[in-house]
């Protein structure tokens, strides 16, 4: 054969390769196909035995035109395989995977509802006024008790009741109450504040957590009296719970105050028929509060003939629970399960 002729059974024999590897639909059936063209024995390998009858000068020529339609069938080849590849991804794609479908929304955080009902309060007490003032959750027991008048023998004071960090000095604050000793040391008379956080006890039922939430609140001024304090809790409960909702003064005793009254509301989960959550009563208890005891005001150098104030201590979790119908432990809120906390999306 010439040149020219084995030439022009090289280009038959490549068009002949790209005629069939068309007709190909699995990796295997075009690799034999390669081998069929490419290898030794195949149908160009063989063609280029004939190469050796060549003279040096046209085996140069020849030789590169097999060396560039073996390069070519080589690539041909890698596409095809690709090809493959993708068509399958995409019939994969398009059997388990519906692109029309509208994506999944992570899910987004909120506020606890604690949080939320904390700023609540907290907003209807400065609107009248209150500064947040703020002290540290680990506690002396001199802030805590000793200088809220508590007596040395005072069941409070006890290890069944505070839990002690050292027994008698140092404790995980029982109330927030060492903040209204920790604002009358610090602050100029007149004194306006509530103090949110976090308190603990030796507690544990439907409506006792061992940690729960409170927010004090102290106005010290001259001429301050019983009437203010009762003013202020009514604002308080009418803007938080409605106007229509009731709430009922008990006498009541605190070291540091005098006199000092227990705050109820009618309970919301039974409307006041009697359940679990109030202990059949139909109330339940959201605060304590009173006059600040003059031996109080004394204690930390304030004249109690010149000055008065009144303070209280709120239980923002019993809040919760009340504003919140269907609360039925107190538990829920300390649990963090995402379906409960789901609901105070807001
Ligand atoms: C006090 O803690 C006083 N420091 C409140 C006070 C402040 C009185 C200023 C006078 C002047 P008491 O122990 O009653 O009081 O608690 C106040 C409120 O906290 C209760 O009315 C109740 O709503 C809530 N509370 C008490 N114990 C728990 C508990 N274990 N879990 C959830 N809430 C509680």
């Amino acid at each position: 054969m010439d040149p020219k002729e084995i030439i022009a059974k090289l280009q038959l024999l490549t068009g002949q390769f790209a005629e069939e590897l068309q007709k190909q639909s699995t990796e295997q059936a075009i690799r034999d196909l390669q081998a069929a063209f490419l290898s030794k024995k195949g149908k160009i390998g063989e063609l280029q035995k004939s190469l050796g009858q060549l003279s040096p000068d046209q085996r140069k020529d020849v030789g590169q035109a097999f060396n560039t339609a073996k390069q070519a069938i080589t690539q041909s080849v890698a596409d095809a395989i690709d090809g493959l590849v993708k068509r399958a991804e995409d019939v994969y794609l398009s059997e388990y995977f519906d692109v029309t479908l509208p994506g999944r929304a992570g899910a987004k955080g909120s506020m606890h509802p604690i949080s939320i009902v904390m700023y609540d309060i907290v907003d209807v007490f400065t609107s009248m006024g209150f500064d947040v003032a703020q002290g540290p959750e680990v506690e002396t027991d001199e802030f805590n008790f000793a200088k809220l008048n508590f007596p040395d023998d005072h069941p409070a004071r006890d290890m069944q009741d505070t839990l002690f960090v050292e027994e008698g000095k140092i404790l995980l604050r029982t109330h927030m109450s060492p903040v209204q000793i920790r604002s009358m040391m610090a602050r100029p008379l007149p004194i306006q504040i509530v103090a949110p956080g976090a308190v603990f006890r030796r507690d544990d039922d439907p409506t006792h957590s061992p940690m729960f939430f409170q927010i004090e609140g102290l106005l010290v001024d001259k001429g301050v009296h019983f009437g203010h304090l009762k003013g202020v809790l009514n604002t308080f409960i009418h803007q938080i719970f409605g106007a229509d909702v009731q709430m009922r003064v008990r006498p009541s005793f605190f070291p540091f105050t005098e006199p000092s009254v227990e705050v109820d509301i009618q309970c919301i989960y039974c409307k006041g028929e009697g359940c679990r959550l109030c202990s059949q009563t139909g109330w339940i208890e959201i605060l304590g509060a009173g006059m600040v005891d003059p031996n109080v005001l004394e204690g930390v150098g304030i004249d109690s003939e010149i000055y008065s104030g009144f303070a209280f201590g709120l239980g923002v979790d019993r809040v919760a629970m009340l504003k919140y119908e269907g609360i039925s432990s107190i538990k829920l809120f300390y649990e963090n399960d995402p379906r409960f906390l789901e609901r105070f999306r807001r």
